[in-house]
C-alpha cells in the first residue's frame, strides 16, 4: 500500500536524472563541435566515407618542398626522369608502410612517391607522414600532379622537414620550418647542403643537391648489402628497389650509380 508512492517518487528521480543527463550530453556535443569548426575552420582532409568533411577536421599544415634524387636526376635538363611513369611502372598505392595511400591514377610528370614527415625535434620519431609524389622539377606535388604543396595532419607549428625515398639515403631540414593550414612557404632542399642536418648531399650540378642514391634496401646507408639486393633483381623491368636510378630496369648502369654512394649514412 505504501509501496505505490514510492515506486512513484523513484521513478521520478529516475526520469529527471536521464533528462538532465541528457541535455548535458547534447549541450557537450554542440560546444565541442563548434570549437572544433572554429578552430579548423571548418575545412580538413581527414573526412571518411560517409561522413562530411566539416565533422571529421583535424589540424593540418601545409608543406612545400622542392627535393632532386640523384638517381634519376639529368644536368641535361636539371629535371629528373619519369622513365617509371611513362613505363607505366608506378604503383597507385604508396610503397611506404608510414602511409600507404591509394590514388586513383599517378599524374603525368611524376618521377616517383616519396614520403613526408614532420618532426617536433631533431630526434623525436615523425608527429606525421604523407606520401605524395614528386615531380620531374623536384616538386612534392598533391596529387593533381600540378599543386605545388601537400597537407600534413599536424597543428600549426614548426617542425623540421623530413624527406624518404625508396632507395635514397634520407634527408630532414637543417632548422624548424614554420607550418601553417593557410599558406605555404617553399622549403628547397636542392640550394645547398646547408639546408640539411649533417650538411651532406651529393652534388648533382653547379649549386644544385640531392639525396645519395643507391640505398638499394631502403636502409639507413649505403654499403655492400644494397648490392646484394640489387643481384637478386638483375635483369627485370618493373618498379625495383635495385633501380636506383629509376629507370624501370635493374642492370649494370644501378651498380654504378651505388658505387660512389658505398659509405654513406644517414642517421635520419
Ligand atoms: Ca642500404
Ligand atoms: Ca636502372
Amino acid at each position: 500500500m505504501n509501496i505505490l508512492p514510492k515506486n512513484k517518487y523513484a521513478g521520478d528521480i529516475v526520469i529527471r536524472f536521464l533528462f538532465v543527463f541528457i541535455i548535458t550530453i547534447v549541450t557537450f556535443t554542440s560546444v565541442l563541435a563548434q570549437d572544433i569548426n572554429k578552430y579548423h575552420g571548418g575545412i580538413g582532409r581527414g573526412a571518411g566515407v560517409g561522413v562530411s568533411a566539416q565533422a571529421m577536421s583535424f589540424p593540418y599544415v601545409q608543406v612545400a618542398v622542392k627535393v632532386f634524387l640523384e638517381g634519376p636526376y639529368s644536368t641535361d635538363n636539371d629535371n629528373m626522369s619519369i622513365a617509371l611513369k611513362t613505363a607505366g611502372f608506378i604503383p597507385v598505392t604508396s610503397p611506404y608502410s608510414e602511409d600507404p595511400r591509394t590514388v586513383n591514377s599517378v599524374p603525368e610528370d611524376v618521377t616517383d612517391w616519396v614520403l613526408v614527415q614532420l618532426r617536433s625535434a631533431k630526434t623525436d620519431a615523425a608527429i606525421a607522414s604523407r606520401s605524395a609524389f614528386l615531380n620531374k622539377s623536384g616538386s612534392i606535388v598533391a596529387d593533381d600532379g600540378t599543386t605545388a604543396f601537400i597537407q600534413l595532419d599536424a597543428a600549426t607549428g614548426s617542425y623540421y622537414i623530413v624527406i624518404r625515398h625508396r632507395n635514397h639515403l634520407a634527408i630532414m631540414s637543417d632548422e624548424t620550418v614554420v607550418l601553417a593550414s593557410g599558406s605555404s612557404t617553399l622549403y628547397d632542399f636542392s640550394t645547398g647542403t646547408d639546408k640539411v642536418e649533417g650538411a651532406d648531399m651529393v652534388l648533382l650540378n653547379s649549386g644544385v643537391y640531392g639525396l645519395y642514391a643507391g640505398n638499394a634496401n631502403c636502409s639507413g646507408g649505403v654499403n655492400a648489402t644494397d648490392y646484394l639486393k640489387m643481384k637478386t633483381q638483375v635483369g627485370n623491368n618493373g618498379y625495383y628497389d635495385g633501380d636506383v636510378n629509376l629507370s624501370g630496369t635493374v642492370n649494370a648502369t644501378d651498380y654504378l650509380v651505388v658505387k660512389p654512394s658505398i659509405g654513406k649514412n644517414s642517421n635520419i
